[in-house]
C-alpha cells in the first residue's frame, strides 16, 4: 500500500452514509427505494443523492461528464471532473445531511472513481487515493456493491434505453458507450476492493429478479446496523 492508500484507510466511515456501487445496469434505482423506505419506517430523514452530480454545480459537471457530443476527455480529465463534482457533492449535499443527522444514501461514490477512472482507465489508484484525501475526507459506513456480468447489466441498460429513454435521457451517455473489455475491468476493480474492505463491502448478487436484489440489500442493511 502506499502512503496515500494507508492514509485514505484511516479516513472516518460514517455509520450514516451508504454507497451502492456496481457496473452499467445493476439495478441501483430498485434498490436505492427500498433502501429509502427501510430507513424511514425508523422516522429518520433520508436523502438519496447520486454521482457524478447531488447538488445543482454538480449536477452540471455530470452533464459535461457524460454528454457524448463533445471531445472525449482525458482520463485525467474525466478523474478530475468526478472529483470537481464530489467535492460540491460532499460540501453541499453529504456532510450537511449527515451534520443535521440524516441517513445519506449515495447512488455511486468514490468506489466509482477507482473502479472506472482507475479500474477502467488504468489511472494510478495512489493518485486517485490522494483526491480522496485531500477533497472527500470521509467514506460511507456501508457499500452494498450489485454484481453481475458486463453482458447482462449492459443488456438491462440497453432495454432500458429502448423502452424508457426518460429514465436516462436520450440513449446511451458517453460511458455507456464504451467496449466490454473496459467493463470487465470496472467489475474486477470492484470486486477487488470489496475484498480488500470486508467491513465495508457487501457483494450482492444482481443477477436475480429486482425484487430478490431488493430484499438482500435491505437485510445486508439489518445485519449491519445489528452489527453482524
Ligand atoms: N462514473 C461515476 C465514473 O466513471 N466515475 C465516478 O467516479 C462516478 C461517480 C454514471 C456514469 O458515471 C460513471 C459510471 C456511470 O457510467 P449513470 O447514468 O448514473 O452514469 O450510470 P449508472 O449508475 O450505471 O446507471 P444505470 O442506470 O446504468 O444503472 P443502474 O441505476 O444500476 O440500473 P437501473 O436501476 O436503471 O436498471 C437498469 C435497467 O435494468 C432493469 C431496470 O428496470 C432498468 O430497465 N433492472 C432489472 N432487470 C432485471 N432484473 C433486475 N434485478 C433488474 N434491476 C434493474
Amino acid at each position: 500500500m502506499t502512503a496515500a492508500e494507508t492514509a485514505v484507510a484511516a479516513l472516518p466511515a460514517h455509520p450514516r452514509f451508504l454507497s451502492l456501487e456496481g457496473g452499467e445496469g445493476a439495478g441501483k434505482t430498485t434498490v436505492l427505494k427500498a433502501l429509502r423506505a427501510e430507513l424511514e419506517a425508523g422516522g429518520d430523514e433520508v436523502v438519496c443523492t447520486r454521482e457524478p452530480g447531488g447538488s445543482p454545480l454538480a449536477e452540471m459537471i455530470r452533464a459535461l461528464l457524460l454528454d457524448p457530443a463533445h471531445e472525449p476527455p482525458t482520463a485525467e480529465t474525466e478523474l478530475l471532473l468526478m472529483f470537481a463534482s464530489r467535492a460540491q457533492h460532499v460540501a453541499e449535499t453529504v456532510r450537511p445531511a449527515l451534520e443535521r443527522g440524516a441517513w445519506v444514501v449515495s447512488d455511486r461514490f468514490t468506489d466509482s472513481s477507482y473502479a472506472y477512472q482507475g479500474g477502467g482507465r488504468g489511472l494510478d489508484p495512489a493518485f486517485i487515493a490522494e483526491l480522496e484525501r485531500r477533497v472527500v475526507g470521509l467514506r460511507p459506513g456501508l457499500t452494498l456493491l450489485l454484481d453481475l456480468g458486463v453482458d447482462q447489466g449492459r443488456a438491462r441498460a440497453r432495454g432500458r434505453d429502448l423502452f424508457d429513454p426518460d429514465a436516462s435521457g436520450s440513449g446511451p451517455d458517453r460511458i455507456e458507450r464504451e467496449h466490454d473489455a473496459f467493463f470487465e475491468r470496472v467489475r474486477d476493480a470492484f470486486l477487488a476492493r470489496a475484498a480488500a474492505e470486508p467491513a465495508r463491502f457487501r457483494v450482492l448478487d444482481a443477477t436475480q429478479p429486482a425484487e430478490a436484489v431488493a430484499a438482500a440489500a435491505v437485510a445486508a442493511l439489518r445485519a449491519w446496523r445489528d452489527g453482524a
